[in-house]
């Protein structure tokens, strides 16, 4: 008897005495997990202040810390409970292109009430994160984003594995969200939507127990709208180890600062050095000041060691392109112009020229080589297999992070200097009037979104797209 037979007989009286429930359970297809986005409230302002009124996946800020292991498959089933069509976007994996959830480009974004089901095999281990590409500066402001953590099949030894996402908020004086300013022109035209709250996971200033003698992994996530942070987590030499995801050979960066763009990753090793009852920090660093965004506490009890702790290891290699043949690269500029203090006097949107009054007009303030925002045909389309180098011209008065879908790139140039070993990243860094070229293997087909992740700038113009051929 095959198969489907023995199935399509088991509703019949003789079929079900012969079926026993282990069959049953084992013949049913494996039901998704389920994320649902809907309103919720948070309690960003402690537990004594009134919670504030968010938009969250599974009614939690951030959304659920998805843990998977590398090369196994993930289904996820995404139910919109929100008033607006959201997508679910998974960031840094080299995801098939109808899994990308890119409303517009990939997939229809998903109407309120309905659902999308998401099923990928994620082919690299490390940190990722996950938020709606669909008016993503409005959605990822109210609290729409979580980890996505890639086990590698072989972990590093670690006594604890912490995921912080960092995030600021802009909250008004009732520890609302201020929802008078998203949208807000002025944003758009100049940094993007800086917070005045900062939260670690969810919470402002979180006290996370540690005990001497133990060596955690770090993994710190930028989940902001637009804020870059500078990250030093006081009193220790933290080992860097993984960069958007991606393995590097392990380094302690000077003066301990990790800088992480919109949507950047780190992952560090540390090994808690300190005495019970001490305090660390984990401080975001400028110029003239330091904010305390999470302590670290040190428990009265320590773990014994029979000898110190060797410098950790290189995490496992991901399976990243061997080699990029930049002579027979396929090249492309981008002029990156616009913005508050620009130069640009107009634009070309919805197929036509516009001055920078009516662009204004229509939301639009920055752009890629004379448009502002998304454009029929791509920016480049590469056969598949074929390197690409995007050189990056940053002709505005503020810094991008810009974003490539579907493909980790390497810097290959900086300022006119060329770069070899730089890590494999998602997302690079523009400073001011900064220049830089990116090199990545097109090996995945599709049509893939290059964005500034400095999301008011994406929304204002700064978006464009890629094909990859076959
Ligand atoms: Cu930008």
């Amino acid at each position: 008897m095959n198969r489907r037979h023995f199935l399509s007989r088991a509703g019949s009286a003789i079929g079900l005495s012969t079926l026993s429930p282990r069959l049953a359970l084992a013949a049913a297809p494996a039901r998704p997990r389920v994320l649902e986005a809907r309103k919720a409230t948070a309690p960003l302002m402690g537990a004594a202040a009134p919670p504030t009124a968010v938009w969250a996946y599974d009614g939690q800020v951030p959304g659920p810390v998805i843990r998977t292991k590398q090369g196994e498959e993930l289904r996820l089933r995404f139910a919109n409970r929100l008033g607006q069509p959201s997508t679910v976007h998974w960031h840094g994996i080299r995801i098939d292109n109808a899994m990308d959830g890119v409303a517009g480009l990939t997939q229809a974004a998903v109407p309120p009430g309905e659902s999308f089901d998401y099923v990928f095999t994620p082919p690299d281990a490390g940190t990722f994160w996950y938020h709606p590409h669909n008016r993503t500066w409005e959605q990822m402001a109210r609290g729409l984003y979580g980890l996505l953590i890639v086990e590698e099949t072989e972990a590093p030894a670690v006594d604890r594995d912490l995921a912080l996402a960092f995030d600021d908020w802009r909250l008004g004086e009732d520890g609302q969200i201020d929802e008078a300013s998203l949208g807000q022109m002025r944003d758009w035209s100049h940094a993007g939507r800086l917070g005045n709250w900062l939260t670690v996971n969810g919470v402002s200033q979180p006290e996370i127990a540690l005990r001497k003698g133990e060596r955690l992994r770090l993994r710190l996530a930028n989940c902001c709208n637009a804020r870059v942070l500078s990250l030093r987590l006081d009193g220790h030499a933290a080992w860097l180890v993984a960069l958007d995801g991606q393995p590097i050979a392990p380094y302690q960066p000077e003066d301990g600062v990790v800088t992480l763009a919109p949507a950047q990753r780190a992952d560090l090793i540390v090994d808690a050095v300190l005495e019970p009852g001490a305090r660390p920090a984990i401080l975001e660093v400028g110029g003239d000041y330091a904010v305390e965004t999470a302590v670290l506490v040190y428990r009265p009890e320590v773990v014994a060691r029979a000898a110190l702790l060797p410098p950790p290891a290189a995490l496992p290699d991901n399976p990243l392109p061997r080699a990029l043949d930049l002579g027979s690269a396929l090249r492309q500029e981008l002029l990156m112009e616009g913005g508050a203090m620009g130069r640009m006097a107009g634009a070309r949107h919805k197929g036509r020229h516009m001055g920078m009054r009516e662009l204004v007009g229509q939301g639009m303030v920055w752009a890629f080589n004379g448009t502002a925002g998304m454009t029929e045909a791509p920016l480049l389309r590469v056969e598949r297999g074929r390197t690409a180098v995007i050189e990056m011209i940053n002709d505005t008065a503020w810094p991008h992070a810009l974003h490539l879908h579907g493909h980790h790139f390497r810097v290959v140039e900086r300022d006119g200097r060329a770069l070899s070993g730089e890590p494999w990243r998602d997302t690079v860094l523009l400073q001011r009037d900064e220049k830089a070229s990116i090199a990545f293997l097109a090996d995945n087909p599709g049509k893939w979104m290059l964005h500034c992740h400095m999301l008011e700038h994406q929304a204002a113009g700064m978006a464009t797209w890629i094909e990859v051929a076959g």
